[in-house]
């Protein structure tokens, strides 16, 4: 297998879908190596098979607004790969989505899923819905309407959906009720439900919490840990918000937040009243960060920019959206003593910054390591499910912890090199295809 040819004949036959060959891109690169190490793999074609999705469902949804207009978006699931486990991963609605994003987002869910240690194979789903602005009746006629579509083909043992960006609980909770609806089941066959019907304490945090846990592992590498640090955050959603809340927790200084509109800073770290207003007006009220200067006019709010080249930080944690640092930013945050970045996101490093990260040595944790702990307690909800117990939360926040101190040894054990440092990426993307790659040998072509 060569990366090259491979990349170059699914840009051939995929055209128009950035996204999805730099996620490809970034693990053959990674992998290549240890797949020419196994002539069966070849002989059975391993890499086409793990590159192009099992299948992919698309359809229209149509709804009508609140003032009665008829509107209509386009709904997607794309079932990557499910070797090891029924087909998991979220959904998405932001008016961004399309088949690229949502085939790169199942692609990095299969290898994420795959190092959780879990049985769950991977898939993304979504629709270019934008949910801003819209009120509960619309999302909820919308969420219906998706899942009058989308119901025939998930299950508890077959694909089990969860959020992503634009869909939380409320989201999930409209989703998995018109499921149950169509199917007259109650089975486990969505995650991030409320904690009512079935959903698991901590599944909220798990993303954010995992980032941290993940990162404290990579820091004791070093002999260092968190407290004083200066993190710099991006994004304010669910990832991001308890992200700050650990750090701060652990006794960290947030340094940034951010929105679609714009950045937050504080360089001397949010304290704790101003997290607390921030965490509320974007769980809850739904509102937008420009608004925090009107409440606390110490902090700087830049309209329309990233945090990375605003403020100085020792730590990074991008946690809104894919490509979402460049290059330029790797250079501004290194030039400003940055020595480790742990993705929240889903691919927020554009390919330039990683090398640069990687070139620089500093301590990188790829999204697929760092933030599985979403996914992973995703899996724990699925087994509580299954048993029809719940957790306490003291328990599923333990075995999160433990996961993600596993996962961290797995990018240890498959990236270490010669010279001591550890190239997580390399590491994650090895260890998580090996063990998919091992489940489809052994289950023949399909
Ligand atoms: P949310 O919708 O809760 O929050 C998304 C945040 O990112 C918001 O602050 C949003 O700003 C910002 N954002 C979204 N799109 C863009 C954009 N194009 N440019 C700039 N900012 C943007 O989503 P999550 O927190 O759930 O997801 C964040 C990231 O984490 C995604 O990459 C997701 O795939 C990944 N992830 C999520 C997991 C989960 O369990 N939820 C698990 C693992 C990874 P605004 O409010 O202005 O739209
Ligand atoms: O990107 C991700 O891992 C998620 N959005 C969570 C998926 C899940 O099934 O919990």
């Amino acid at each position: 297998m060569k990366t090259t040819e491979v990349l170059a004949d699914l840009k051939r036959r995929f055209p128009n879908e950035p996204e999805y060959h730099q996620a490809v891109e970034e693990v053959l690169s990674s992998i290549e190596e240890v797949y020419n190490e196994h002539p069966e793999f070849e002989r059975y074609n391993l890499i086409e098979r793990l590159c192009v999705p099992d299948r992919i469902i698309s359809f229209r949804v149509s709804w009508v607004d609140d003032s009665g207009k008829v509107r209509t978006n386009m709904g997607y699931r794309v079932q990557h790969n499910n070797a090891i486990g029924p087909y998991k991963g979220g959904i998405r609605f932001h008016a961004s989505v399309n088949l690229s994003i949502l085939k790169f987002l199942a692609f990095e869910q299969t290898f994420k899923n795959s190092l959780t240690t879990l049985a769950m194979g991977g898939a993304k789903g979504g629709s270019d819905f934008s949910p801003r602005g819209k009120s509960d009746m619309e999302i909820m006629r919308f969420c219906q309407a998706f899942i009058a579509e989308l119901w025939r083909n998930l299950g508890a043992d077959t694909d089990v959906p969860a959020g992503d960006i634009g869909v939380g609980g409320r989201e999930v909770g409209y989703m998995f009720g018109y499921f149950k609806k169509m199917t007259r089941e109650f089975t486990g066959s969505f995650t991030g439900k409320g904690l009512s019907f079935g959903g698991s304490l901590i599944r909220p945090e798990a993303t954010g919490y995992g980032n941290c846990y993940f990162l404290q592992n990579m820091l004791a590498t070093k002999g260092l840990d968190i407290k004083g640090k200066r993190v710099a955050i991006s994004g304010s959603g669910n990832v991001a918000t308890y992200t700050a809340k650990k750090i701060m927790e652990l006794g960290g200084k947030v340094v940034s937040m951010s929105d679609s509109g714009g950045s937050i800073i504080a360089p001397d770290g949010l304290t704790q009243e101003q997290f607390d207003y921030i965490f509320e007006l974007k769980t809850y009220m739904r509102g937008r960060l420009y608004e925090v200067p009107d409440r606390f006019p110490e902090l700087e709010y830049h309209e329309g920019e990233r945090p990375w080249q605003l403020v100085k930080c020792d730590i990074a944690m991008p946690s809104a959206t894919q490509n979402e640092l460049d290059g330029v930013d790797a250079d501004a945050l290194l030039a400003n003593g940055c020595f480790a970045v742990s993705e929240g996101a889903n691919m927020p490093s554009t390919p330039s910054a990683v090398h640069k990260f990687i070139d620089a040595k500093i301590l990188y944790a790829p999204g697929k390591a760092a933030n599985a702990g979403g996914v992973a307690t995703s899996g724990l909800e699925m087994a509580q499910n299954s048993e029809r117990l719940n957790w306490s939360a003291e328990e599923v926040d333990h075995r999160l912890s433990e996961i993600m101190k596993n996962i961290h040894a797995a990018c240890v054990k498959y990236g270490k090199q010669d010279d001591g440092y550890v190239n997580y990426v390399r590491g994650a993307n090895i260890a998580g295809f090996m063990k998919v790659a091992e489940a489809m040998m052994a289950q023949g072509i399909l």
